[in-house]
């Protein structure tokens, strides 16, 4: 999936096609860290459900709202002909060929429940963000507010996290074997298909060292990509929950796909160091029926 990245259709070398990706990451990373204060600085006493979305459990409070019209305005200011694509706001129009993917705070259930693992995710994609498989992150950055960490990563940058004014490169662990292996997953908000994601974690669970859910895939991402975790695979997801996870585990090193040949995406995203990867896929492939 991941083609050589060109950026000839904005007509630009590579120097410059370099140039842009460090813009691009540098604003990815200033409006993460924006938003990230924000949804801890601001956070209403009581704060509540203010909506529901795919089913009761899939929740909107108004700070995932208003973190989004934070990013936007971030975003447009800096580079006003880009088009957006937010979990909250839906899709806007640009002209330049860039589309930010963002997720203004990724673990919405653990934010309501002050439960400590939420993030806010920015990523800049190419391609048409709107259909799977026809798109690609270039740059991005996720943002954990409690942490104070923001782990960015551009195309054929590497990836570091950021703690203050220190970045520190990260890398994926070298595991070799499946049953020595750490995996973070998680489920969807439709009770039928947790049951089937209930189903692939029990037949995996044998074969592996142990099981994360921490409920938010852009932080199970950053996991793989700092070693934290060894692999994680969850299928269901939208495009701005994995879209910065995505690269900043590419660049750590991590081979990052879908099933089946397919790219990473709504049909499932398994990301892993490179001595694992092909063992995790191939069972989640064999069990792929059970999803
Ligand atoms: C969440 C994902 C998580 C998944 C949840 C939900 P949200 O995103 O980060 O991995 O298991 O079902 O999709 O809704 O908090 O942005």
């Amino acid at each position: 999936m991941c083609a050589k990245l060109s950026f000839s259709g904005q007509g630009l070398s590579e120097p410059l096609a370099q140039l842009l990706l460090r813009e691009l990451e540098d604003l990815a990373v200033s409006a993460a860290r924006a938003a990230g204060r924000f949804i801890v600085q601001e956070r209403p006493r009581g704060l509540g459900v203010t909506d529901t979305k795919s089913s009761i459990n899939d929740i909107v409070t108004v700070m995932d709202q208003q973190s989004e019209e934070l990013l936007r305005a971030h975003l447009l200011s800096a580079r006003p002909d880009d088009a957006i694509l937010g979990e909250e706001g839906g899709a806007s129009r640009g002209t330049s060929g860039i589309t930010w993917v963002i997720d203004p705070i990724d673990g919405t259930v653990n934010y309501l429940y002050e439960f400590p693992a939420y993030c806010v995710s920015v990523a800049a994609v190419i391609g048409d963000a709107g259909t799977p498989g026809q798109w690609q992150p270039v740059a991005g950055a996720i943002c954990n507010p409690l942490t104070n960490e923001i782990f960015h990563a551009r195309r054929s940058g590497g990836a570091h996290v950021r703690q203050g004014d220190q970045d520190t490169a990260i890398g994926v662990n070298p595991v070799e074997v499946l049953l020595h292996s750490l995996v973070a997953t998680g489920f969807g908000y439709r009770p039928e298909v947790r049951a089937r994601q209930g189903e692939v974690v029990a037949a995996i669970l044998p074969e592996i060292r142990d099981i994360r859910r921490a409920g938010s895939a852009a932080l199970d991402l950053c996991a793989v990509a700092c070693g934290t975790v060894d692999a994680y695979y969850e299928s269901g997801l939208n495009p701005w929950d994995l879209a910065a996870g995505w690269v900043i585990a590419m660049e750590a090193g991590a081979v990052v796909s879908g099933l089946n040949n397919t790219g990473p995406g709504e049909a499932a995203v398994v990301a892993a160091g490179p001595g694992i990867h092909r063992s995790l896929l191939s069972r989640l492939e064999a069990l792929a029926p059970l999803r």
